[in-house]
């Protein structure tokens, strides 16, 4: 019996100017959601509160939500350094995240993973990594499994285009192509790797780099929530229908910088640029625009979702400044000593 996407399930008996207002709200609600809790991210780095550090998803909300929206609860995501964005929009609890970012024994890795190795099974996470890259094969392998299985299930890799100089993924999309396997490569050219600009590190047309292999490729733009979702829709049914894996490139930029200690960006990038995408290209302010273009929402309603996403992320905080260490004999159980 075929699931319904994430948001199908809760739009099934509206009519079509009220679903269509809803998806929008929902959708506009989840890229909120993340940009609140990265802000607390950076809040807790800047406080001293969190151990370690972050690569904060600000500026590329639009991605990770559009295209775990297109997705069934029972598919699978594999995430980056950049995560906190793919497992909340696959519907991780903030409770648990924060949890695990300040290394309380609540957190989703019992506080031993940090912000770089959240996963969780029971939603599809199958986890972040810190290696650049490193989600391709364990992404591969999910829809391999999937399809050997016949379970109708699609597996999203998301990375960085600084993944495109990683040799695993021209490995994994070779045996992705050949055996049709229901995966979605999700680029997320967010312009630099690290401080060097990608035109410094990736040689040619990025889209040649999959067709190579016969794999179908896209471009959209990264920061269109709509545009993403729809075309990730399209992508993820052919997927289940067995037409094979898709490449998509999500033109983004990253709002902050590489990580949480990176403030002064001067030395590889302008402020003017900066300046340019946080005010004509913030997927929160277009989508917002586009609402109220429509007739479909105004300030109060505005004003009214970010007073609850900011008292659930508040609530997370809270949860987790709160909750207790793991106990020092934990120290060697649950990792690889
Ligand atoms: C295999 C590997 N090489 C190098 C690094 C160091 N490193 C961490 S993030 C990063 C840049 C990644 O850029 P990109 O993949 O475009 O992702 P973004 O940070 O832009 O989201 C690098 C080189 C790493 N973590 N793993």
């Amino acid at each position: 019996m075929p699931q319904p996407t994430m948001f199908d399930s809760k739009q099934e008996e509206l009519k079509p100017a009220a679903a269509e207002r809803q998806k929008l709200l929902r959708l506009y609600e989840q890229m909120l959601k993340i940009r609140v809790f990265e802000e607390h991210v950076n809040e807790l780095y800047v406080g001293a509160k969190m151990p370690g550090l972050a690569h904060l998803y600000i500026g590329q909300e639009a991605i990770a939500v559009g295209v775990c929206e297109a997705l069934r609860g029972d598919d699978y995501i594999t995430s980056t350094h950049r995560g906190h964005g793919h497992c909340l929009a696959k519907g991780a609890s903030i409770a648990l995240m924060f949890a695990e970012l300040l290394g309380k024994e609540a957190g989703y890795c019992r506080g031993k993973g940090g912000s770089m190795h959240i996963a969780d099974p029971d939603i599809g996470n199958l986890g972040a990594s810190a290696i650049v890259g490193g989600g391709a094969g364990i992404a591969t392998g999910a829809a391999m499994s999937a399809k050997m299985r016949g379970t109708g299930q699609v597996a999203v890799c998301f990375f960085g285009e600084g993944a495109l100089g990683q040799g695993l993924l021209y490995e994994v999309m070779n045996m992705a192509s050949l055996w049709k396997l229901p995966v979605l490569y999700v680029c997320e050219n967010n312009l630099y790797n690290e401080y060097t600009h990608y035109s410094e590190t990736t040689a040619g047309d990025l889209k040649a780099r999959p067709m190579a292999f016969g794999i179908y490729a896209e471009e959209v733009d990264g920061q269109d929530v709509c545009a993403v979702r729809a075309t990730a829709l399209r992508l993820v049914r052919r997927a289940r229908r067995g037409e094979g894996p898709a490449f998509l490139i999500c033109h983004t930029y990253r709002f902050r910088g590489h990580h949480v200690g990176d403030i002064d960006r001067s030395f590889y990038r302008s402020e003017e640029e900066e300046q340019v995408w946080t005010t004509e290209r913030d997927p929160l302010k277009l989508l917002a625009q586009r609402l109220i273009d429509q007739q479909m929402a105004d300030a109060s309603v505005f004003k009214q979702v970010e007073k609850e996403v900011r008292a659930e992320v508040e609530a997370g905080v809270e949860f987790a400044l709160n909750a207790p260490y793991p106990d020092p004999s934990e120290v060697d159980q649950h990792v690889y000593v």
